[in-house]
């Protein structure tokens, strides 16, 4: 981990060096933590084919995806300081800094994609897209992440209770620490590369995601009980760091701007193909995929609306996503 973060410092001088010398060329690097082939990696890869068709080669994009520049909130504290120009995360590792992208997260709060691409695509999206300026980096883009669903190593989830204690890794947000406690479980925050040993030697029990990082991730070989429980639909983002955006152009941020979004409908198309052959995947793997009673679920989920949905602000978020049809 370390020698990720001294490697991502020392490249990131270099990028820095290279633009102040106005050297014609500019490459900004792209973290994200997922393979090859994975709808964020070929999302941002697209994006940069536009960007650069778009300035003549003057501007590339590098992704320097599997995690080589560390976990998803380590990359999140080099973009804010300029050391990584771009970075594909989940909303979730966002929770804790800025504030409205608790409501992407809330369990249970949209009814369907459709009802989230409305929400994102329209001027709520674009309120918590522009949130993220106030510390140090400018929102480009949400990309879909599906729902996220439990799965566990030994005992499936078949109702809530089933829930009861049992240790289940989450993302570092305080927004998901309060949800599993709602469901009843232990909540063990960690970096998504440490849960496949952590699910492996019984660290923890259990996990949640959508079907593409279930499968890409090979979780689904050491937690085989999928119980569709679709809690979240909080979807991935796009940012870049102030830092390196005030360097650019008005120009050039005007073709980033519009590459971003441009690449969201590219990156819908790759998202949707890929869940099927992810789920196909996983259960030619063995899985066995359980339904539950959602709404026993949702009922659960109470106490975290009332934890985090408290001020004037979040609450009339909130009553806005509820709004749009
Ligand atoms: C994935 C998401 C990643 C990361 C991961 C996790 O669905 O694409 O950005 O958030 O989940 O659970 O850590």
């Amino acid at each position: 981990m370390k020698f990720k973060r001294i490697l991502g410092l020392a490249l990131g001088l270099a990028m820095t060096t290279a633009m102040t010398a106005g050297a014609q060329q500019v490459t900004l690097r792209s973290a994200d933590i997922h393979p090859d082939g994975y709808p964020t990696v070929e999302a941002v890869k697209y994006m940069g084919d536009l960007v650069s068709q778009q300035t003549s080669g003057r501007i590339k994009i590098q992704v320097m995806n599997n995690s080589v520049l560390g976990s998803e909130k380590d990359t999140i504290e080099q973009t804010r300081f300029g050391v990584i120009d771009l970075n594909r995360v989940n909303t979730a590792p966002f929770n804790n800094l800025v504030k409205e992208t608790v409501v992407l997260g809330l369990p249970f709060l949209f009814r369907s994609t459709d009802h989230m691409h409305q929400v994102v695509d329209g001027p709520i999206g674009d309120e918590i897209l522009k949130a993220f300026e106030a510390h140090g980096l400018v929102g480009l883009a949400f990309y879909d992440s599906g729902a996220r669903s439990f799965y566990t190593t030994k005992k499936p989830i078949e109702k809530l209770a089933d829930l009861k204690g049992m240790k289940i890794r989450v993302q570092q947000s305080d927004l998901w620490i309060a949800m599993m406690q709602a469901f009843g479980a232990n909540p063990t925050p960690m970096p998504f590369g440490e849960v496949y040993s952590s699910l492996e030697t019984g660290v923890v029990d259990g996990a949640e995601n959508n079907w593409p990082s279930y499968e890409s991730s090979r979780h689904f070989e050491v937690a085989k009980n999928f119980s569709m429980t679709e809690h979240s639909l909080t979807p991935e983002v796009l940012v870049m760091s102030k830092i390196s955006w005030d360097k650019l152009k008005p120009e050039d941020q005007a073709i980033l701007r519009k590459a971003a979004k441009e690449s969201v409908v590219k990156m819908r198309q790759l998202w949707q193909a890929r869940e099927k052959t992810s789920e196909d995947k996983v259960r030619a793997g063995g899985v066995k995929v359980i339904s539950v009673n959602k709404q026993e679920f949702a009922d659960a989920m109470k106490p975290v609306y009332d934890k985090f949905v408290t001020d004037a602000k979040m609450k009339d978020l909130v009553a806005r996503i509820q709004a749009v049809k």
